[in-house]
């Protein structure tokens, strides 16, 4: 079966009634071109100077450059999508928080070999979380179109809810196509990886994920982030990051503290936008661009 697309209109309660159901979805167009064609300028020095990876997974042709909240504000924006936070907040209710567990650029080189097919949870020192029991809300945009040539993501829809630890080839796979400024949207479950680029040009997407606030995050933002630019980010970000609570008392400073209050000494009441409230402005915005795409 084919990766469904859904427009960007679709509630993040049917996204994730799709996630539940295939483990994967594209959201056709959640940004407009324009705004991967500036975070791709924005973080071109950096996606320059980053090294290949260095073994089959991470890659032989591939650069994965992190660090995207310091370095990009475009991808700031990425990152608190209300469409994205508001699905992320759907699919891992069960927990107290949600939290940032990665940010970054993967650029797949032409000639790279397909990533080994795997689960992202399996970062988690490979636990086996329960059948539906949903640790990861994870998503890709596409920096620059994703074609099934230059190395989509591959996906196994439906793949969440198999056994943990199988092997499967580029057979058993779909490609991920769609255009740039889409998103395909998976979990931590599902079976999936970066296509082989058969192409001439390079693939980016920039992976942000999002995590269950309890488990440890991929990318330490603490350190990726450095201080004097945490001090500068909107409250509901930093909190996102992981400067608030994971549970009760989970990530506290010293005497209790709250880490929010380290980072924003002279914060009194946090602002609090709720996810309804920018999730509807989002759609107005969306509406936007939308016409714009269609200006001559
Ligand atoms: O680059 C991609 O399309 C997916 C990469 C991926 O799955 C990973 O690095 O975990
Ligand atoms: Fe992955």
């Amino acid at each position: 079966m084919s990766i469904r697309h859904l427009p960007v209109s679709t509630s993040a309660d049917d996204i994730a009634a799709a996630l539940a159901e295939d483990g994967a979805a594209i959201v056709d167009a959640l940004a407009p071109a324009s705004t991967m064609d500036r975070a791709a300028a924005e973080l071109q020095p950096y996606v320059e100077a980053t090294r290949i990876g260095r073994d089959d997974f991470a890659g032989r042709s591939t650069r994965r450059t992190g660090g995207l909240i310091a370095r990009s504000q475009t991808c700031r924006g990425l990152v608190m999508n209300p469409l994205a936070l508001a699905t992320a907040k759907k699919v891992l209710s069960h927990g107290a928080a949600f939290q940032v567990h990665l940010t970054q650029v993967i650029t797949i080189g032409p000639g790279a070999e397909m990533q080994p097919i795997h689960r992202d949870q399996w970062v988690f020192d490979f636990f086996k979380f329960p059948k539906g029991f949903e640790v990861q809300l994870n998503t890709i945009w596409a920096m620059t179109d994703f074609t099934e040539q230059n190395g989509a993501t591959r996906v196994i829809p439906k793949s969440h809810l198999f056994d943990d630890g199988l092997k499967f080839e580029e057979k058993d796979t779909e490609p991920a196509e769609m255009t740039k400024g889409s998103a395909l949207f998976y979990t931590g479950s599902i079976y999936h990886g970066g296509g082989a680029n058969r192409s001439v040009s390079v693939r980016c997407g920039i992976n942000l994920t999002y995590s269950l606030a309890w488990l440890r995050q991929e990318e330490n933002q603490y350190l990726s982030v450095p201080l004097a630019v945490a001090e500068t980010l909107p409250v509901e970000l930093l909190r996102l990051m992981g400067y608030s609570y994971g549970g009760y008392a989970l990530g506290y400073v010293d005497d209790v503290r709250d880490p929010i209050k380290v980072v924003k000494p002279d914060l009194t009441k946090a602002r609090t936008t709720t996810l309804a409230d920018a999730e509807s402005r989002f759609r107005e915005q969306a509406k936007q661009w939308r016409g714009e795409d269609k200006a001559p």
